[in-house]
């Protein structure tokens, strides 16, 4: 039996084969978890479909994070298909492209600004009050995807990092919210993977190779890795977490010099 058996998981965030949540819904399909996937455009469709033809998840729905309505939607079909839920897996992020590129202050806008925090921050919270209701009385957890560049300066990152400090201490302060309820929050720090979030980066390459060669454990890490250490999180083994931050990242941030 699985370290997941039977419970109910939401996940967020899938667009292709290389997405980190397609490595999470593996993991936890493994597990025993039953799934529910989300797309964010019918483009996308296609790619959640194959998950879920491939991970057994029967529940498949439309969600763009910043809609409001899709989102109390979503939540309303969950109540009605499952009528409670055990996890919430949010893997989304969103900068405007110019936004990651060159000197933070010189190409940061208000509206760019606005979009990756509501996009890559406050969706979290979003989706934890919408799904609030639903967790009651589970020992439900919640999971979010962050990146080193959230408390240290990474080339490029730019108002992404920024982003990622608000969705860090989003987790601490939902953790707070809904600890007393019995529901766990965590984020996961993953080391750079070649997804379609990171294509179209400039020197992803380089930056894929720089990690390589200093982390502790000379190899970068895979989608793989990072879905075992989100299973694990959501299960019941790690009942005594909440709040934290769980660094995937081949232990590149405990470096200080090579
Ligand atoms: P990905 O492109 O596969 O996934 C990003 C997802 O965000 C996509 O599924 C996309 O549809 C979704 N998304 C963007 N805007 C959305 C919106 N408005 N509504 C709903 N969904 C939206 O890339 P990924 O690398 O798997 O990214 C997943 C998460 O992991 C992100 O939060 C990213 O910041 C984080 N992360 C990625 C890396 C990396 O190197 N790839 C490292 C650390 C953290
Ligand atoms: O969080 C991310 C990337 C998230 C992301 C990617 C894009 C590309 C397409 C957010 N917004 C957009 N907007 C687009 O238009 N990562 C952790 C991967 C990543 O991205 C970087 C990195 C790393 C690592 C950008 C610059 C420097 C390092």
């Amino acid at each position: 039996m699985g370290f997941l058996q039977d419970k109910r998981i939401l996940i967020v965030g899938i667009a292709s084969n290389r997405s980190i949540a397609w490595g999470v819904a593996e993991a936890m399909h493994r597990e025993g978890a039953e799934l529910a996937l989300t797309y964010q455009t019918e483009k996308l469709k296609k790619r959640v479909d194959a998950a879920a033809e491939k991970f057994g998840a029967k529940i498949v729905l439309p969600l763009d994070v910043s809609n409001d309505e899709q989102i109390a939607e979503l939540f309303g079909t969950l109540e009605k298909e499952w009528g409670h839920l055990d996890g919430i897996v949010h893997s989304v992020g969103f900068a405007p492209r110019d936004h990651l590129d060159g000197s933070y202050l010189d190409n940061l806008t208000r509206d760019g600004f606005a979009l990756a925090h509501d996009i890559s921050a406050y969706s979290f919270a979003a989706l934890a009050k919408a799904g609030r209701p639903l967790m009651q009385g589970r020992n439900a957890a919640l999971i979010t995807m962050s990146y080193l560049g959230a408390v240290r300066t990474v080339p490029n990152y730019n108002v992404m990092g920024v982003a990622k400090a608000s969705l860090e201490a989003n987790v601490r302060y939902i953790a707070d919210s809904l600890g007393p309820e019995g529901i766990r929050v965590n984020g996961i720090s993953a080391g750079p993977i070649r997804t379609l979030a990171a294509s179209g980066i400039k020197d992803f390459k380089s930056m894929l190779d720089e990690a390589e060669q200093k982390n502790p454990m000379r190899r970068n890490v895979t989608i793989q890795e990072v879905g075992n250490t989100a299973a694990f999180l959501c299960s019941d083994l790690a009942s005594g977490i909440t709040g934290d931050i769980v660094y995937v990242d081949s232990g590149y941030h405990i470096v200080g010099m090579v």
